[in-house]
């Protein structure tokens, strides 16, 4: 077993509103089932700067001192007594949300959906932007040499493009529109692609962000920006030679965008709504929606989707690594929080290491 030299755990606190602090917190022990990392890259996510900004997402309340992060990836230190898959010095993708395993949602396997999953960084649990971290060693999942730490952090806003695009059902000659080039918006432009979407055509209001979205292998863009939901549908279809698009994964949260999407969608589409601001429930045009008989799905994060997405990283399907923007160390998360907040970039990541 390897020593362990260094006696910090610096980590990202956030102690109230606006106030994130770096401190120094005792080492975590290792369950039984559970191996302790040396915590490499973090990804910040809109629902950390969120919690940082507003120390609550709907109904999820920070009351005691959080630490944020749940885009992570590190090195085995130690395994616990029962670990057999993983070994001291393994690379590896963490998994977020532990479930409970017992519930029907996760004997059925869709353990996203179970109501006791402890998942990091969503209070009451801590996240895992610190120097180190223990976590379920079910939940780790080793790297293959071709994939750096930081492509492992990635699996999980990767996840849930791999999730989103399974709902929505896209597949070989889809024409898919994503709404919304955040970054969650991006990794669906890029799983769309790899599972065969012809044409895949991204919206926003920010052209920064749809220059990214064809870099990021979108046919088309659309900056929608000022115009009605009608117009803006009519010009979605413009844009894949008039057709409708018969898959819609919605990422931006908007309403107006939303109602768009309904309005653009072949009949007998698929639509995944993914983009959720909690606060804002969305009234949609359903009498529309029903007379296409559109299938609209919610998205909850994801389920057995990250083995599919280190293959999507490993194979060269997906390069995640074109997300980075900027890049941290671990002392300047709040430069780094800043970097996010103020819209500079699109995936800052942050490196415990
Ligand atoms: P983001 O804020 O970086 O991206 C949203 C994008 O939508 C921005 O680029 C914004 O300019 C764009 N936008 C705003 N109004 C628009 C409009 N009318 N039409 C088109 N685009 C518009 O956020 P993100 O990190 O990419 O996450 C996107 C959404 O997904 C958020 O609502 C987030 O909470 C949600 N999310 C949901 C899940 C889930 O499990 N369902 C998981 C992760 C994130
Ligand atoms: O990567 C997981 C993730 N999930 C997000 C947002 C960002 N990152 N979701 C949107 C917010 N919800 S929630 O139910 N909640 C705060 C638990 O409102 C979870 C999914
Ligand atoms: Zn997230």
């Amino acid at each position: 077993m390897a020593p362990i030299v260094e006696k910090e755990n610096l980590s990202a606190l956030l102690v109230k509103k606006d106030d994130l602090q770096i401190v120094n917190l005792d080492i975590p022990k290792p369950k039984s089932s559970q191996v302790l990392l040396r915590m490499g890259p973090v990804g910040i996510c809109g629902s950390d700067v969120h919690y940082l900004k507003h120390m609550q997402i709907g109904s999820f309340i920070v009351k005691e001192p959080m630490i944020l992060g749940h885009e992570s990836a590190g090195t085995v230190l130690e395994v616990g007594s029962e670990v057999k898959t993983l070994k001291v010095g393994d690379r590896v993708a963490i998994e977020p949300g532990v479930p409970c395993g017992r519930c029907s949602f996760c004997v059925g396997g869709n353990y996203n959906l179970c109501p006791d999953v402890e998942f990091l960084a969503t209070p009451p649990y801590h996240g895992s932007l610190r120097q180190y971290h223990c976590h379920e060693a079910a939940f780790c999942f080793k790297l293959p040499e071709n994939v750096s730490l930081e492509e492992g952090a990635l699996l999980e806003p990767l996840s849930v493009g791999v999730h989103a695009n399974r709902k929505a059902e896209v597949t070989f000659g889809d024409l898919v529109l994503v709404c919304g080039a955040g970054p969650i918006g991006l990794v669906n432009v890029m799983v769309a692609k790899a599972a065969g979407a012809s044409l895949v055509v991204c919206t926003d209001i920010d052209d920064k962000r749809l220059d990214f979205a064809l870099n990021c292998g979108s046919d088309k863009v659309l900056n929608v920006r000022g115009l009605s939901e009608i117009t803006a549908a009519e010009k979605i279809i413009e844009l894949l030679q008039n057709r409708r698009p018969n898959r819609v994964i919605e990422c931006s949260g908007a309403q107006s965008s939303a109602r768009a999407a309904i309005h653009a969608i072949a009949a007998g589409g698929k639509m995944a709504l993914v983009g959720l601001a909690p606060s804002d429930d969305l009234t949609l045009p359903m009498i529309t929606a029903s007379c296409k008989e559109v299938s609209i799905t919610g998205v909850f994060r994801y389920a057995n989707c990250y083995p599919t997405a280190l293959n999507l990283v490993a194979s060269g399907k997906v390069d995640v690594k074109k997300l980075v923007t900027h890049r941290f160390d671990l002392k300047d998360s709040i430069k780094a929080f800043a970097t996010t907040f103020n819209g500079e970039g699109v995936k800052v990541v942050i490196n415990c290491s």
